[in-house]
This record gives structure tokens, sequence and C-alpha cells, in this order.
């Protein structure tokens, strides 16, 4: 059976990442939680991926790391992942390009933590332009979007995958959007993986403080 290591479902926002893409997949996986920043979670982690990072997918001996690599893997079974359309493909690799090297300031500023509501913070000038380029993204796409559904580019994609955490982050932190990315924004909300996931999330106890950003 296929693992799939992850973190704490509270915060850690790559492990949703790979975790959503697996299940809408339909492929089945055995979950292995490992908090994070408890004492000697980097040496367990290590025992699994040379990162010490999760998530990390293991097939017997296989073992892959880092989320986008494993949502390009799991792509590679089910092209279905990715946009049928060319154009479309690259436009989606492109933001989930963007979205893995990026957006720090949303990551480090409002971090996701499915627990919390109705958090305040101070919105720095970087984490105002970097919400508003994320809305950018999701309200092109949404617009251009000439394939049935309500995902990204109709269809669930790894597009999807990569910008599913921002709508909790966002969510925490009542984060104002125009009609077209708040639409998109609750598509996320509705849906039954991400409601599972949350769900496991609000049941966990640890707290992680550099997560637990704003009053
Ligand atoms: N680029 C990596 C980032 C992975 C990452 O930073 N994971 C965080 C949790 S969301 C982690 O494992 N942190 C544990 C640590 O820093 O010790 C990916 O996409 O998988």
């Amino acid at each position: 059976m296929v693992q799939l290591v992850i973190g704490n479902k509270n915060y850690s926002t790559w492990s949703l990442r790979a975790w959503i893409c697996l299940r809408k997949a339909g492929i089945a996986f055995d979950e292995i939680r490992i908090p994070l920043y408890e004492d000697g979670h980097s040496d367990k982690l290590k025992r699994f991926g040379p990162t010490g990072l999760v998530p990390v997918y293991r097939d017997g001996e296989f073992a892959l790391w880092d989320s986008l690599a494993i949502c390009e893997y799991v792509a590679e079974t089910h092209p279905h992942l990715w946009p049928d359309d060319r154009l479309q493909r690259a436009h989606a690799r492109a933001i989930c390009a963007e979205m893995h090297s990026g957006f720090r300031a949303i990551r480090g500023q409002i971090p996701m933590n499915c627990r919390a509501s109705h958090r305040r913070v101070d919105f720095s000038p970087e984490l105002r332009e970097e919400v508003r380029r994320v809305e950018t993204i999701w309200s092109q796409c949404r617009q251009t979007c000439t394939v049935s559904g309500d995902w990204l580019f109709g269809r669930f994609s790894i597009a999807d995958a990569m910008f599913i955490p921002l709508a909790l982050h966002f969510q925490t932190y009542d984060v104002t959007l125009n009609d077209t990315a708040s639409a998109y924004l609750q598509t996320v909300l509705d849906d039954a993986d991400t409601k599972a996931w949350v769900a496991d999330a609000l049941q966990e106890t640890e707290i992680i403080q550099e997560c637990e950003a704003g009053a």
C-alpha cells in the first residue's frame, strides 16, 4: 500500500497539497502523521525522506519528497490531473510553480490554521500584494475557463491542489476577495475532501506557536 507521510493537518499546507492530489486521483494510501516541531520530529522525518520535510510519498522502497514532485508523479498515471488543453496545461503549470516558489508573506504572515477563525493581523504591503495576486490568478482562471466544473480549470487539477490551502489561510483571516475569487474559495470550502482534512485538523491538539499568527 502507498504511504503518505504528512505533518499536522491543522498547519501543514504542503502535506495537504499532496494528500488532496492522491485523494482526487482515487489512490488508496495509508497516512503516517508526524506532528512537526516536536522533540525529535526531524529525525523521525528523515527516516522517510532525505529532506526531513513533509510530505513524503512512499511505495515500498520508492520514496518521493516535495509536494509538486508527488503531484507530477501521480499525474503520470492520472493525466486528468492536468487540463487537457496544452495552453491551459502550461498555464496551470506556471501558477503551480508560482505557488510552489512564492507567496512567502501569505505563508509567513497569515499561516494556515484550520482551527482558527476571525484572526486579525496587520496586512503588510507585501501581504496585500500577494493576496491581490492570488485573487487575480483565481479570477482569471475562472473567467477564461471553457471546461465545465467549478475548479480553476473546470475539472479538478493539480493547480487546485496547490491553491486549496490558500483558501484555508484566507478563511481564517477573513480575507476579502472579489466575487469570482470568493466563489472559488467557496468551491474549496464545500469540497468533501477539503472538509475531511479540516475535520481531522479540528481533532488535533498540538499547537505550533509560529503558525498562531493574529489575535
Ligand atoms: N517544497 C517542499 C516544502 C515542504 C515543507 O516545507 N514542509 C514543511 C511542513 S508544511 C515541513 O516539513 N516542515 C518541517 C520542518 O521544517 O522541520 C514541498 O513542496 O513539499
